[in-house]
């Protein structure tokens, strides 16, 4: 996959670590974010062995409420450049133009886009660019989208919904190399449609392209173990690695070090060399 300065090798999975620059994730009391410990975050999660971090200024979980430009653009710029010269591909999760625009100049090798590029504008900043594309299936609103999700096949709706903007991004000129598609655990599902989606997967295939999953700590998880968001990690890496067996490529993670273990598991035993 070409991915901004690096070309992806897909032949075995790849581990993005989910950084968030949200006051949520990281508050001094004030509402503001504190740059260092992010970095330091950030950091870790290389350490601890992520092929690329993925970093977002803007809260997309269910219920939450939209970031102004200006702030997600002070939140997301200084993290890109600080960490351009680590060395691991950078994904900036976000849906306005304007932020993948100055994020690419910043140096982000990818833009990870929870609305698929259809915000007017988004294809024309990234089409002249070499950035890898993280194309996401979304029913309705952030805000709302868990209040009443309704499919009359989820899995055909999801995949056609891909297709198109597949189609539409081959007609801007953008070569499928650039291309990861999701089908967007979590946004506009209920728990029954998200695993409906994670064991049918292949059957959702578009072109080829290669999958992302965000399964990470999400309600699907709690609504079968019960359970905080952070108490869901042994959840999340169950679901990863059903994940990887259903054709995954890429998996966007919280907790980088438990998955990067139990994805080597997962290798060791697809290897049947290792006797
Ligand atoms: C995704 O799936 N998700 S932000 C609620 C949680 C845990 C995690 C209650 N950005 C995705 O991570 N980008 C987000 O527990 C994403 N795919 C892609 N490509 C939501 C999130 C989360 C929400």
């Amino acid at each position: 996959m070409q991915c901004g300065r690096f070309e992806l090798d897909l032949g075995r999975p790849l581990i993005m670590g989910i950084l968030n620059v949200t006051p949520d994730s990281f508050s001094d009391g004030t509402g503001s974010v504190s740059p260092q410990q992010i970095l330091d975050r950030a950091h870790c999660m290389i350490e601890d062995g992520a092929d690329m971090i993925d970093v977002g200024g803007e809260s997309t979980r269910p219920g939450a409420d939209p970031v102004p430009l200006q702030q997600e653009l002070d939140r997301v710029l200084p993290i890109i450049e600080a960490l351009r010269s680590t060395g691991v591909p950078l994904s900036v999760d976000t849906f306005k133009p304007e932020v993948m625009r100055r994020a690419l100049e910043a140096g982000a090798d990818m833009i990870n886009d929870i609305r698929a590029l259809q915000e007017p504008g988004a294809i024309d900043v990234v089409a002249g660019s070499r950035c890898g594309l993280c194309i996401m299936h979304m029913q309705g609103e952030p805000r709302s989208m868990q209040q009443a999700p309704r499919y009359d096949d989820v899995l055909r709706e999801v995949r056609d919904f891909l297709a198109e903007r597949v189609q539409v991004l081959r007609e801007a000129g953008i070569d499928n190399r650039r291309i990861v598609l999701d089908p967007g655990f979590g946004f506009g599902k209920t728990a029954g449609q998200n695993y409906s989606m994670l064991r049918h997967l292949e059957t959702m295939t578009v072109d080829g392209l290669p999958w992302l999953l965000g399964l990470s700590r999400k309600s699907m998880l709690g609504h079968v173990v019960g359970r905080e968001p952070r108490e869901r990690v042994a959840a999340s890496l169950a679901a990863a690695l059903f994940g990887l067996e259903k054709g995954a490529h890429i998996l966007r993670v919280h907790d980088v070090a438990e998955t990067v273990d139990a994805v080597k598991i997962w290798l060791t035993l697809k290897d049947e060399s290792f006797v």
